[in-house]
């Protein structure tokens, strides 16, 4: 009930002075980030970090706290949303990078603006929570003269790895760690963006923020630093969950597939794309969210709710992602973190699309203590398979976390164990709030043109 995402547990909240307050058990801690859900409302700035103080795997003296990366656009998101569905245009070219909400302009012709400065002590461990609350930009973030420390993939702590830079994908957080034991000086802190364009564009070719010794003499950082090299748009690997959880081998069967595709169908005399789940672009209705349908006892959901049902309490799902396409997706769940059992291993960027075959691909599947989050990279033509377990009730969305692609329609929805929702959410609230937000959008100007996400 309180996830917030129009169409599914909830009508949108209405404008013009609409309000409505979430409550939630924070059941797990870490890093993570609260945004609009309401087409690509985030992208317009509708979006802030969340930290949720609980253990870490190692030993730091100083939280820096969240740090959120973000592309940035001079046009608006609703704007963007509008002419990057168009087949003709594509997705757009991010006009900026920022740092915690800052950077220089990337045009220097035109200047202004200053960059993210962060201040380390000498001697001292730090800890960054890096966030990518991007669009569409994905990032490898790297600290010139220093390794980073990952104690956490999104909301899990993992056994502390050491890496030279880490890939951060669209909805992704890491909890790193930076020993601040190199000479008092400044550093380029770089958020790199991949070759080849299918992670992300941006104007600002080389994206960084100034991170400072303390006593370091003002300015920017003399040593460039030596380009990241082979940056791709893959997942970091070799994650091991400190509080461990394995799949049962014997209950996988490859049968659970989502087929990703795209296509360009004809909407208003425009060819526009579309992506698809097992052939269903999704297309939510803002004022008849699921949990309506829940609410009244109602399973004839919509064919283009894309909804999977889940009924049985507790047990083990496995789902094999399969991108028939040469675009790589995060794809994120909410209501769970998911096993990351495996991925097709081979860069496949320019070749057909290499499918699953739960025969011969078994053995490549980690069931036991595999990296596990709530974001994860879909690799270009490849594929994913995803297992987690059927211990929370109720209706959540699993869709890839580029703006653009979920709002032209790359979701599911997971609608589990139904008969149970109804005693643990306040389900009397969606008749008054989806009543507000119909009553303020008959008289908005504000049309629907997308998937609603
Ligand atoms: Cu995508």
């Amino acid at each position: 009930m309180q996830d917030g995402v129009n169409g599914l547990t909830e009508c949108p909240i209405p404008g013009d002075g609409g309000s409505k307050t979430y409550t939630f058990q924070a059941a797990q801690y870490g890093t993570s980030w609260y945004h609009s859900h309401f087409s690509t409302q985030y992208a317009a700035g509708v979006v802030g970090a969340i930290q949720i103080n609980g253990p870490a795997s190692a030993n730091y003296d100083i939280d820096l706290g969240p740090y959120v990366i973000s592309d940035w656009y001079r046009q608006h998101a609703f704007e963007l949303e509008r002419s990057s569905q168009l087949a003709s245009n594509g997705p757009p070219v991010s006009s900026n990078v920022l740092f915690n909400g800052t950077n220089i302009n990337s045009d220097p012709d035109v200047g202004g603006g200053a960059y993210d400065r962060v201040t380390l002590t000498p001697g001292r461990r730090h800890r960054l929570r890096i966030i990518n609350t991007s669009a569409e930009n994905h990032f490898s973030a790297s600290m010139v003269g220093h390794n980073l420390t990952v104690i956490s993939t999104d909301f899990v702590p993992v056994a502390p790895l050491v890496v030279e830079s880490l890939f951060v994908a669209v909805g992704q957080r890491y909890d790193v760690i930076i020993e601040a034991d190199q000479a008092v000086d400044n550093y380029w802190f770089n958020a790199t963006l991949a070759l080849g364009g299918l992670c992300g564009t941006s104007e600002n070719l080389a994206p960084a923020a100034v991170f400072s010794y303390q006593g370091a003499p003002a300015g920017i950082p003399e040593e460039p630093g030596v380009p990241l090299t082979n940056v791709s748009c893959v997942d970091n690997t070799g994650f091991t969950p400190v509080v461990s959880r394995t799949a049962p081998s014997a209950d996988f069967s490859g049968d659970g597939i989502l087929d990703i595709t795209l296509t360009t169908p004809t909407v208003d005399n425009a060819t526009v794309f579309r992506w698809q789940v097992n052939s269903q672009d999704i297309n939510i209705a803002w004022d008849k969210p699921t949990l309506q349908y829940v609410r009244e006892r109602n399973t004839s959901y919509p064919k283009d709710a894309n909804v999977i049902v889940v009924d049985d309490p507790n047990v083990w799902t496995f789902w094999v992602v399969q991108n028939e396409n040469v675009v790589p997706h995060p794809i994120h769940l909410h209501g769970h973190d998911f096993l990351i059992l495996g991925t097709n291993d081979v860069a496949n960027s320019a070749g057909e699309p290499v499918t699953f075959d739960p025969v011969a691909d078994f053995a490549r599947l980690n069931f036991v203590n595999p990296t596990r989050r709530d974001v994860a990279m879909l690799p270009s033509n490849g594929w994913m398979v995803l297992a987690w377990v059927t211990d929370n009730p109720g209706a959540w969305l699993f869709h890839c976390h580029i703006a653009w692609h979920v709002s032209q329609g790359l979701s599911v929805q997971f609608l589990e164990r139904r008969s149970e929702i109804p005693a643990l959410m306040d389900l009397e609230r969606l008749e008054p709030d989806c009543a507000a937000w119909e009553d303020w959008f008959a008289t908005d100007s504000y049309r629907k043109t997308d998937s609603g996400l």
